[in-house]
């Protein structure tokens, strides 16, 4: 994950990187994170879209500092929003906050629309991705067999399917660029923040998630979504997320060994 005007080092150990001077408590915001984390990705690029500065800090989730456990205690589990002392956990949860927290401007649009209807609608969606399509995408990567990847890669076909009707309505609407009109949204960030893993089960297993075939708008709408200015740096590369997912591949490989030795 990229911090504030830093570029990404994906992998590795616990690290720190700062952005611009705090002013006061209230402006201290911390993201305890993981490079390759789409839920952390998405917060990331919502404090970056409200040009918030922000302290990010690489967890360990191997090893996780007292911090986090102590920030989110209930799933212990990254990424955790720290805003003047106080945590808020849960990505989507997260971002709905980061919205409300620092005001609109002419340059940081809102991430959520005004009307209660197109609230609904974008919070709607934004859980159908981490309800439906992440669940898939996961299952592709950690699949332990081919038949096992196969139906997950239905799972999050069908996912797919369904955003790019919500987003073909969107699209007949307003024509506009993004599910959140002409800057990125709530369910933008939501399903944008996974394109790198999406790019990964492309390389590694020849699936299309994202195809410009079969979900035209979507994949216009995933090339538009990597250029937006507060992604770059955010989202990994693909070639990390192919090494991240192989050493994902291999942990299954090595438990599913073991238990079978048993
Ligand atoms: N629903 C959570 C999911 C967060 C999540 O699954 N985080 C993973 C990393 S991608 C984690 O911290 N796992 C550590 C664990 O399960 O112990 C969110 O949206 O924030």
């Amino acid at each position: 994950m990229g911090s504030y005007n830093t570029v990404v080092q994906p992998g590795g150990n616990q690290r720190k990187r700062r952005g611009k001077a705090m002013a006061g408590k209230d402006d201290d915001v911390k993201v305890l994170g993981l490079v390759m984390s789409p839920f952390a990705i998405r917060v990331c690029i919502a404090l970056k879209l409200k040009g918030v500065s922000y302290e990010y800090i690489e967890e360990d989730l191997a090893n996780k500092s007292e911090l986090l456990l102590s920030s989110n205690p209930v799933h212990k589990k990254i990424p955790v929003l720290i805003h003047g002392g106080k945590p808020i956990c849960e990505s989507l949860v997260i971002v709905y906050y980061v919205d409300e927290a620092w005001a609109p401007s002419p340059t940081s649009p809102s991430i959520l629309p005004a009307d209660p209807y197109d609230r609904a609608v974008a919070r709607f969606w934004a859980a159908y991705v981490d309800d439906k399509m992440v669940p898939g995408m996961v299952g592709v990567l950690r699949a332990a067999t081919e038949e096992e990847r196969a139906a997950k890669a239905d799972e999050t076909l069908a996912a797919m399917a369904q955003l790019e009707k919500a987003f073909a309505e969107v699209a007949a609407k307003n024509g506009k660029p993004f599910f959140g009109g002409d800057s990125v949204g709530y369910v933008d960030l939501a399903l944008g923040c996974n394109l790198h893993f999406l790019e990964a089960i492309r390389r590694l297993h020849g699936v299309a998630l994202v195809d410009a075939g079969k979900t035209p708008l979507l994949a216009a709408w995933a090339e538009r979504f990597v250029q937006v200015e507060a992604a770059k740096g955010v989202v990994p590369d693909a070639d990390d997320a192919v090494e991240f997912a192989r050493k994902i591949q291999a942990r299954v490989a090595a438990a599913a060994a073991s238990t079978a030795a048993k």
